[in-house]
């Protein structure tokens, strides 16, 4: 009750809520960016199509593919959604994936805010000339008995030989399950892929009983850049199957089966090696005392690090200085991105989150 009391009192900021320890997990937010690239054979596959259709097609299976490492991962490796530790201002999260045909992709994610709580990202491998980056913050909402997430940001997928951007919209969610004990994420509404070359992919998400009596279930629409022509149509479960429909020649086939897909681990520097603000060394007291279930120490390691961070604020009020962002940078977007969002019909935001490269790459933090 005291859960679901402070789940109602959160006023939209989920880094306020006091979750039981036994829905407490010991990985920080800003590693959750990795969902992106779990299946590089997937996050590539788009940079090898010459053609524009079957491209975008490409980029949507990726997309679909991502679905099931980010909203049901926990519950699958550990029996329930759980509430991620909340990063710290200019906590890093780096790490790479190898793999033998795809190379080395990079994963660079920062906690580029604290309130309210925002992680900015980079995950790219020149080996194929692609790079994704986005932003990611959340509102919340508790009604009855489901707790309503938003999330705020966009992502950005390029593709270097073709010059080509895919401006991708993320969706909103929800946690069911809460009076048992056992939350779980579901998707609602609509995720929206809005290509530089004009093709277009709509997906909506439902849960048990709107398409089908199925969990995680949706429908995507891949449109030509003619709005009026429909190319294909996608359903299916984003944790399971999916088959595609070719609207002209009116026939089926298999598009994705998320159960068969490995997912490849990302490689992580040890901890010994790690700088300080990097997230899995900062937070290693706390993530040992979450596995052991020992809430004193988490108690005590958590107030430690709110603390130091209390005071570095305080000494910046105090000396008239803001935190400088290590690789990620507040500007207005005036380039190719802003005309993407406007081809989607999305009010493009003021200001955007963007990766500075050269900064990343100057320091030893690049050293991966
Ligand atoms: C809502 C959520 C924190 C945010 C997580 C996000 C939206 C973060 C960006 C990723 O790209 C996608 C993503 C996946 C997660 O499913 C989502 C989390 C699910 C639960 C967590 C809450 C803060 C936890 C609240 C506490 C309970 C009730 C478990």
């Amino acid at each position: 009750m005291t859960f679901l009391r402070s789940l109602a009192s959160s006023k939209g900021d989920l880094s306020s809520i006091t979750a039981p320890p036994f829905i407490l997990s010991g990985t920080s937010l800003v590693e959750y960016s990795k969902f992106w690239a779990e299946l590089p054979d997937l996050f590539v596959a788009p940079t090898m199509i010459l053609d524009k259709e079957e491209r975008a097609l490409a980029v949507l299976r990726w997309f679909i593919a991502t679905l099931k490492g980010q909203y049901t991962s926990r519950n699958e490796a550990l029996g329930s959604e759980k509430k991620p530790l909340n990063p710290f201002l200019g906590e890093l999260f780096l790490g790479k994936w190898e793999t033998e045909l795809e190379g080395t992709t990079i994963l660079v994610s920062e906690q580029v805010s604290h309130h309210p709580p925002v992680t900015a990202y980079a995950i790219y491998n020149d080996a194929y000339g692609i790079e994704l980056q986005g932003y990611n913050g959340q509102k919340a909402s508790f009604s009855t008995t489901m707790l309503n997430v938003r999330q705020v940001g966009h992502a950005v997928l390029y593709i270097k030989k073709f010059d080509e951007y895919y401006y991708i919209s993320l969706p909103t969610l929800h946690i069911e399950g809460l009076f048992y004990g056992a939350p779980y994420v579901e998707l609602e509404q609509k995720t929206l892929i809005q290509s530089s070359s004009g093709y277009r992919a709509s997906i909506e998400y439902s849960g048990k009983g709107y398409f089908s009596g199925k969990k995680n279930t949706f429908k995507a629409k891949l449109y030509a850049p003619d709005e009026s022509s429909l190319l294909y149509t996608i359903s299916g479960q984003w944790s399971g199957n999916s088959t595609i429909v070719n609207e002209k020649k009116e026939s089926d086939s298999a598009f994705y089966d998320a159960t068969e897909h490995k997912v490849v681990p990302l490689i992580v520097k040890p901890l010994v090696q790690q700088a300080e603000y990097e997230s899995r060394r900062a937070w290693e007291k706390v993530a040992t005392a979450v596995q052991v279930m020992d809430y004193d120490t988490i108690h005590v390691e958590k107030s430690k690090i709110e603390n130091q961070q209390r005071e570095l604020r305080k000494k910046e009020k105090e000396e008239g200085v803001v935190w400088q962002r290590r690789y990620f940078e507040l500007i207005e977007d005036e380039g190719p991105l802003k005309e993407v969002a406007e081809l989607a019909g999305v009010e493009p935001d003021e200001k955007v989150w963007r990766f500075n490269r050269e900064a990343f790459e100057r320091s030893p933090d690049s050293k991966l």
